[in-house]
């Protein structure tokens, strides 16, 4: 279908009325009542449910409205009034509905009865759960555990994550990719290299401490807008925000806070960035490299005039190792060759360094503009080299935030679900539970696309997401699965993952958060962890939006009783009748981190787990803070860099979607509407290669040989450094090359993929 295209130039603050406006199509179109809204006042509440959007932190004083319209219209989402009933599938193929968009599928609403493909009408039609159960059992029961990949999407709760990671592991294998190998997986691989933790170090309390903000490559005020209040904050204080985006970003900008009726009344906005710098796509580790450079060279200079030094020697001789051969290698670098691939001035590195210079409680935040590069792991350690310059780790209003995606992402990974043996307690659990875990490395989620498709995995379970829209290599990818024997999504609305199934293909509907769990012995809670490391309360309050469905809780343990032999020690039904009883299990299997769950969990604000490096405590094998250097200030060996036809594509979220859930076609704040299929480009590239604007164009692969083409995008002039361009996530994935992936932690590169633009013909 050919949507209409319109651009607009002018485009207001974040927040405002376009939020007010925004957030009503979308509780229009769920046909939620505005009545119904009312319930958005327990979001991210110390009684109420946690938000499913983003995984910001919650205070522990929440605002009367502790919510942003981005978690709204999620929580619109999942309470909509549309059903996706058998009815809806015996009317449809499968093959149909493989034509339909991404909107289209979800906004069928929410899934009701439990669902088996049937060969015969390539239908998916009813089934009983009991049926559906033993059938999955005994498929599972007859194959080998490593042929069998257990994804997971990162929304599921604290408690459900334990139970399917400690179900893959008595079936007998460690393949638990999850969503976070697409994501903050560089954050989990440089981390603990630089400073022994895998995750940030900072609270909301440091956030109203520090004296300034970096901020690398996040969109705040479309991925996690409620940020934005304390952002606002500090910029309220004078706060320095300094910030690097080949994007000129709407919420990095400016901000009215739509909860504020006499912002809302007035239009008076709040400036957020300080200083804005538009680096390359992958110029970042060439910009810190040059701020540190800059902070080096005036180092120096104090040292030679015996006057007050800029870094904090005190901190790096106690706390850090590798200073002097960081700092040599900085001050090797060249200022030509930094603002060749940062694609900033000197000027600019240095105006960056010398508001550093005069901060004392500086935090690094930074999203998938770091991550998802194939030099991800060491932009994030750039990161931390700026950040122990001048001592900003392990004190107060200082440290390292990576901003997780998904609710319970981070959280996720705390209680057990790794390919990685060496990140789960195996030998706990092997006394806890009395079986022997797997201890050979499992498969991450590029490990499981190579298995798919040279046929070592055959079978796939999904508790939550959609695999195969969100990974790269799209169309190989599509046809690979379908040689899978079994595949089982466990769900809420239809995707295309369910649509691209394998030979037995089951799909579950559950509870969403949002939901009231009734369980044997009451109504139950559950848990999530936040991007600071905080662990809250979430209790549903909306009646089920079918009779039929089950929690994940109940439908992983009916999956693990009908797949495991029977073990005394795991009582998979108490389990399910009280999930306090789970939050037990956790805690013995993690005291350190989980002791008194259930008491601290429902206090307000949650409990913060312990984070050594908070504390300045370092395990990492040097015992100290690390500096890394960077192989190299280039971003992509790969891509070649003196040809100009070659361009570097970032696929990007717009303000109206939540991964590939697409909530509209309209993207606010970057004054694109009614269209997804842009491709957005620099002037003088666009001159360059002959495009005008509103043309239609072909994108095609230049990373390797291989054909991987996509045409239907039309041009649009956009704000971004000479040779980037933008296009939107999922829809651009059939570009990305599944070997293009970050070095190491093997998340996809998908800010820096190297494509041609044409006219199409
Ligand atoms: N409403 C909403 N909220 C979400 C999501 C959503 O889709 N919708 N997704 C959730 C998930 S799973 C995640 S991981 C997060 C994602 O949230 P973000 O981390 O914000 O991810 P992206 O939207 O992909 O955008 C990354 C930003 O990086 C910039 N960028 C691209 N390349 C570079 C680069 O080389 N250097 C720098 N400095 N910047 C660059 C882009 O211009 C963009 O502003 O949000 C979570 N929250
Ligand atoms: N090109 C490109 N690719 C990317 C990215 C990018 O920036 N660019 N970003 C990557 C990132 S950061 C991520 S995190 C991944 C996202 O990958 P995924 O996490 O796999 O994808 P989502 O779109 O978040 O999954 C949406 C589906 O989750 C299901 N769902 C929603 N709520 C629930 C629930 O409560 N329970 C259950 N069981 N299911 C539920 C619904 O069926 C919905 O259709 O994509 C990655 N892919
Ligand atoms: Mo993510």
């Amino acid at each position: 279908m050919h949507r209409k295209l319109t651009i607009t130039q002018h485009v207001g603050p974040a927040g405002g009325w376009g939020s007010a406006k925004s957030l009503a199509n979308i509780l229009l179109r769920t046909g939620v009542p505005f009545g119904g809204s009312l319930l958005l006042t327990h979001q991210n509440k110390t009684d109420g449910f946690a938000c499913v959007s983003c995984a910001w932190a919650k205070p522990a004083r929440p605002h009367p409205f502790e919510y942003c319209e981005n978690g709204a219209k999620a929580t619109a989402w999942e309470i909509t009034s549309a059903r996706c009933t058998p009815a809806f599938f015996a009317a449809h193929t499968l093959a149909e509905l493989r034509t339909w968009s991404d909107h289209d599928l979800e906004a069928q609403g929410r899934l009701t009865e439990p669902l088996r493909w049937d060969a015969a009408t390539d239908t998916y039609v009813p089934v009983s759960w009991e049926a559906a159960f033993q059938a999955i059992g005994a498929d599972l029961r007859q194959r080998d555990p490593a042929q069998v990949v257990f994804y997971a999407s990162g929304r599921a709760s604290l408690e459900a994550s334990y139970m399917y990671a400690l179900f893959a592991r008595m079936y007998g294998t460690n393949n638990l990719p999850d969503s976070s190998n697409m994501c903050h997986e560089s954050t989990s691989v440089a981390l603990p290299e630089s400073i022994g933790v895998p995750v940030g170090t900072v609270t909301l309390e440091d956030f109203a401490q520090a004296d300034c903000f970096f901020f690398f490559g996040q969109n705040v005020g479309s991925n996690s807008p409620r940020m934005l209040h304390d952002l606002q904050d500090a910029s309220r204080r004078a706060v320095p925000i300094i910030t690097f985006n080949p994007l000129r970003e709407r919420g990095l900008e400016r901000f009215v806070n739509p909860q504020s009726p006499i912002e809302m009344l007035s239009d008076t906005s709040t400036r957020i960035s300080s200083q804005y710098h538009q680096v390359k796509a992958g110029g970042d580790i060439a910009a810190i490299f040059g701020i540190c450079k800059a902070l080096i060279a005036a180092d120096d200079d104090a040292a030679a005039a015996g006057a007050q030094r800029v870094l904090d020697h005190a901190f790096l001789a106690e706390h850090t190792h590798g200073f002097e051969a960081f700092a040599a290698e900085a001050r090797a670098q060249t200022w030509p060759a930094l603002e060749n691939r940062s694609g900033i001035s000197r000027t600019a590195m240095e105006a960056a360094a010398a508001v550093y210079a005069r901060s004392d409680r500086v935090i690094g935040i930074y999203g998938m503009g770091l991550t998802q590069h194939r030099a991800g792991v060491a932009a994030v350690q750039m990161v931390v080299n700026l950040l122990l310059l001048r001592g900003n780790i392990g004190k107060v209003g200082a440290g390292v935030c990576p901003v997780r995606g998904h609710s319970n992402v981070q959280g996720q990974r705390t209680v057990g679900i790794t390919e990685k043996p060496e990140l789960a307690p195996l030998d706990r659990l092997a006394e806890q539970y009395g079986f022997q875990p797997p201890r050979e490395k499992g498969l991450n989620t590029v490990e499981a696309c190579e298995a798919i498709l040279d046929g070592k995995v055959q079978a796939f379970i999904g508790l939550g997401g959609n695999f195969v829209r969100a990974i790269p290599e799209r169309e190989a990818m599509e046809d690979a699965w379908e040689r899978l024997g079994l595949t089982v999504q466990i769900a809420t609305k239809l995707n295309r993952s369910h649509l691209v199934h394998g030979g037995v293909s089951y799909l579950l509907p559950c509870l969403g958060r949002i939901e009231i769990d009734a369980q044997a012995t009451g109504k139950q809670v559950v848990s999530i962890e936040d991007s600071t490391s905080c662990v809250h309360r979430s209790r549903g309050m909306r009646e089920p939006a079918s009779p039929h469905l089950l929690s994940e809780i109940r439908i992983v343990a009916e999956l693990a009783k009908a797949t495991l032999a029977p073990n005394p020690r795991v009582d998979w039904d108490g389990w399910t009748g009280d999930y306090s009883l789970i939050r037990d299990a956790i805690e013995a299997t993690y005291p350190d981190r989980f002791h008194d769950f259930n008491r601290r969990f429902g206090q307000p604000g949650g409990f913060h787990r312990p984070i050594a490096a908070r504390d300045r405590i370092w395990n990492t094998p040097t015992g100290r803070a690390n500096f890394v250097v960077p192989k190299t200030t280039h971003e992509d060996a790969d891509m070649p860099e003196d040809r100009r036809d070659v361009l570097r594509m970032m696929t990007l979220r717009s303000n109206d979607q939540f991964n590939t859930t697409i909530y509209g076609y309209d993207d606010r704040f970057r004054g694109i509407h009614g269209s997804r299929m842009v491709v957005l480009m620099n002037r003088n590239d666009m001159d360059r290669l002959g495009l005008d604007e509103g043309v239609d164009a072909t994108i095609v692969a230049a990373a390797d040989d291989r054909e991987r083409r996509m045409s239907g995008f039309r041009v649009v002039q956009y704000d971004i450094p000479d040779g980037c361009i933008g296009t939107y996530y999922p829809e651009a994935n059939a570009l990305i090359p599944l070997w293009h992936h970050a070095e190491r932690s093997k998340v996809p590169a998908a800010k820096s993929v190297p494509v041609r633009v044409f006219r199409s013909a």
